[in-house]
């Protein structure tokens, strides 16, 4: 049989090392687009180096004529648009950037593929951040979407202008609408790994304190590798479609602070309001995390949690890693990776 063909945007990022080892693993030939910069920024997929199955190419996104060439010189089977500004608080500083990559470079895979081979199948990642406002208390494929942040924004004309290319020209192209999933990969910046790393460091002596934004927001987080998987098993469908990949349960960042520091037999005591909210170490007393407005969104995501069911049904998709196994496996790799910078 011919070996299979896919093309990945954003392969250096979290998603893409996953996605790249397991198309690997399925004996695909994979290429990947790797943006050129004056730091190495391939460390999530240096272990892949010299594969024979694998490719990078230098690339942007938004150089939509690169694209266009890429598709068409390589063929792929299958186009993966990982690419992305991910940062929502990021967004909010560089809207307009964050507009191009987000959004309108996915309409520059669109067109490649109306152009080159309307038969490429294409997945789009897109995201729970499209719900944004929602007050229910489980979001699906049929809930109305709110975005809150220029990237949500931007994320939902990506996902319409998927939709469309869909009616219009009959391309196979689905939506992938994750919510958060997170791994050791994860990049600092973002919640999860900021507390997994901090709390490592703190009770390693190496930092004393952790500083974060809002205390109150829930999220759906799962781990990242089972949802890469969801994003092939829905391009081995026969028809394009759109799905909410989740694990149904919903924490609040709090949670995910006291999980993270019992993990490593700290306990934390709270007190306080908002900007003056502290937490101590419930045994020596010393305070050990802090809130700083500097962190705050102009206007925040309150609550998400997402129904699977659709991707239960249709891709027998499942999640397996709850939080505590998720909370452990961040911690037992942060923690022996900041042992040994000691
Ligand atoms: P990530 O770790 O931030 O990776 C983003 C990737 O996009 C990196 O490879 C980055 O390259 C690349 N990229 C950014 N701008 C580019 C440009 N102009 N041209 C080419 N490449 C560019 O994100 P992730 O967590 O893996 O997420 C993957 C995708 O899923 C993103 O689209 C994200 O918005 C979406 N998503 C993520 C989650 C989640 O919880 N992780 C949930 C829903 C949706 P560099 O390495 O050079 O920066
Ligand atoms: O970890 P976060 O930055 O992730 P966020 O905003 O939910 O976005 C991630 O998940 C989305 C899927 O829903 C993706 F589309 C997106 O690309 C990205 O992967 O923040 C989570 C929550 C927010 O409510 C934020 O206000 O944590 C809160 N938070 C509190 N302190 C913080 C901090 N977030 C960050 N990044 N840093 C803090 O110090």
């Amino acid at each position: 049989m011919k070996k299979k063909i896919a093309l990945i945007s954003g392969i250096t990022g979290q998603d893409g090392s996953y996605l790249s080892e397991l198309l690997i693993k399925k004996n695909y030939y994979v290429y990947g687009i790797v943006r050129r910069s004056s730091s190495l920024n391939t460390s999530r997929i240096d272990h892949l180096n010299g594969n024979k199955n694998l490719k990078l190419l230098h690339g942007d996104v938004l150089d939509s004529g690169h694209i266009e060439r890429v598709v068409s010189k390589i063929k792929p089977d299958e186009i993966y648009n990982l690419a992305a500004q991910s940062h929502v608080k990021v967004s909010f500083e560089i809207p307009q950037y964050t507009s191009q990559v987000d959004a309108i470079a996915t309409l520059s895979f669109l067109e490649a593929i109306r152009k080159v081979n309307k038969k490429i199948k294409f997945y789009q990642a897109s995201t729970s951040e499209l719900y944004g406002n929602s007050k229910l208390n489980f979001q699906n494929e049929k809930t109305p979407f709110e975005p809150r942040s220029p990237y949500a924004v931007a994320k939902l004309y990506s996902y319409w202008i998927v939709k469309n290319y869909r009616d219009s020209y009959g391309l196979f192209a689905s939506n992938g609408i994750l919510f958060n999933h997170e791994s050791p990969r994860r990049q600092v910046t973002f919640v999860t790994k900021k507390i997994t790393r901090g709390a490592s460091r703190i009770k390693l002596g190496i930092d004393k304190k952790l500083v974060l934004g809002n205390l109150y927001s829930y999220r759906d987080w799962g781990y990242a590798p089972e949802y890469v998987d969801g994003m092939w098993r829905m391009l081995q469908k026969n028809k394009a479609d759109d799905y909410v990949l989740a694990t149904g349960k919903s924490y609040s960042i709090k949670d995910f602070i006291n999980k993270s520091f019992n993990n490593l037999d700290i306990d934390i005591r709270w007190e306080g309001k908002g900007l003056n909210e502290f937490g101590y170490n419930y045994k020596t007393n010393k305070k050990i995390v802090l809130v700083d407005k500097k962190f705050y969104r102009p206007s925040e995501v309150n609550f998400l949690k997402g129904n699977y069911s659709k991707a239960k049904k249709s891709l027998n998709w499942v999640p397996r890693t709850n939080l505590n196994m998720l909370i452990k496996l961040m911690i037992d790799h942060d923690y022996s990776y900041q042992k040994k910078l000691i």
